[in-house]
């Protein structure tokens, strides 16, 4: 059975990563939509630098919860093929032990060269002193800002066309394309699952809500699930 996941930041908020939603969408009284945008980080790069040195700092502290973890049962279940695109940048499925995770908006723990593109891995602070290895160009944070392309567009997309279920995990759904990706799958007339804190749902586009933290209901879920 093909399983195609959607995370968004409420599957990391029990192990103390704040969502979008939560800080109301502003960060040190910027908008999200401000800050993590191509054109914020042109206008004030050091503030920009900040914003993802905090959050990654912030990757020392915290640790995966049930709900990662319940997703890596999920992979390993019998008959199961798991694709788990996630919408957030933390390593915390990584750290759980999923084989396979599409980060769709990019990584912390990684950093790009505004002139060549090449991406390394990165987890010390970021700065406007930093070069680019191959070519001596300046860096930024490997992230997805508002208005860039995601990542793994197209592999993720023939994932879905393939996919038996849809869940989607603590996602607010306001962000396209990932947004999207539940509506798709309700048009191919699969099972369409969402685990939040309360049901998101404005199109009909979840056959099924859980509420509750996923902390809770995924991992009961799973322990359920019969493929
Ligand atoms: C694109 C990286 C073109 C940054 C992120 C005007 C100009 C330009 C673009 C647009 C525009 N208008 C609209 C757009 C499109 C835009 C968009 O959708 N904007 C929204 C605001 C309307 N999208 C883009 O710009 C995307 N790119 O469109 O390019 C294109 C597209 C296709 C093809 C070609 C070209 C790029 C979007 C990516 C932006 N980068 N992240 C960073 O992280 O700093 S998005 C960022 O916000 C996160 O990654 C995440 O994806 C999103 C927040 O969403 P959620 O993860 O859902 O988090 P949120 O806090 O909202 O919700 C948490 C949920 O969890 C809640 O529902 C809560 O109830 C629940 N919850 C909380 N606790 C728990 C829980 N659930 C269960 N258990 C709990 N314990
Ligand atoms: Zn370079």
């Amino acid at each position: 059975m093909k399983i195609f996941v959607l995370t968004g930041a409420g599957i990391s908020a029990e192990s103390g990563i704040s969502t979008f939603r939560d800080a109301g969408g502003l960060w040190e009284g910027h908008a999200i939509e401000e800050v993590a945008t191509p054109e914020g980080f042109e206008a004030n790069p050091g503030l920009v630098y900040q914003f993802y040195n905090l959050r990654r700092d912030q990757l020392f502290e915290v640790e995966p919860n049930a709900a990662h973890r319940a997703l890596v049962e999920l992979e390993k279940r019998e008959g199961v093929e798991l694709t788990l695109v996630t919408q957030n940048v933390d390593d915390l499925h990584e750290r759980a032990g999923n084989r396979e995770v599409i980060h769709m908006h990019g990584e912390l723990r990684q950093a790009k060269c505004l002139v060549c593109g090449k991406s390394y891995r990165w987890s010390a602070d970021l700065g406007a002193g930093d070069r680019c290895e191959n070519c001596g160009g300046r860096m930024r944070p490997d992230i997805v800002w508002f208005g860039e392309m995601p990542y793994e567009m197209d592999l993720i997309e023939s994932r879905l066309g393939e996919a038996d279920l849809f869940i989607a995990v603590g996602t607010s759904g306001q962000v396209y394309p990932a947004a999207g990706y539940a509506d798709m799958a309700r048009r191919r007339g699969i099972p369409t699952i969402e685990f939040n804190l309360e049901p998101t749902d404005q199109s009909g586009r979840f056959s099924e809500s859980i509420c509750g933290k996923a902390g809770d209901t995924l991992p009961e879920w799973v322990r359920e699930f019969e493929g």
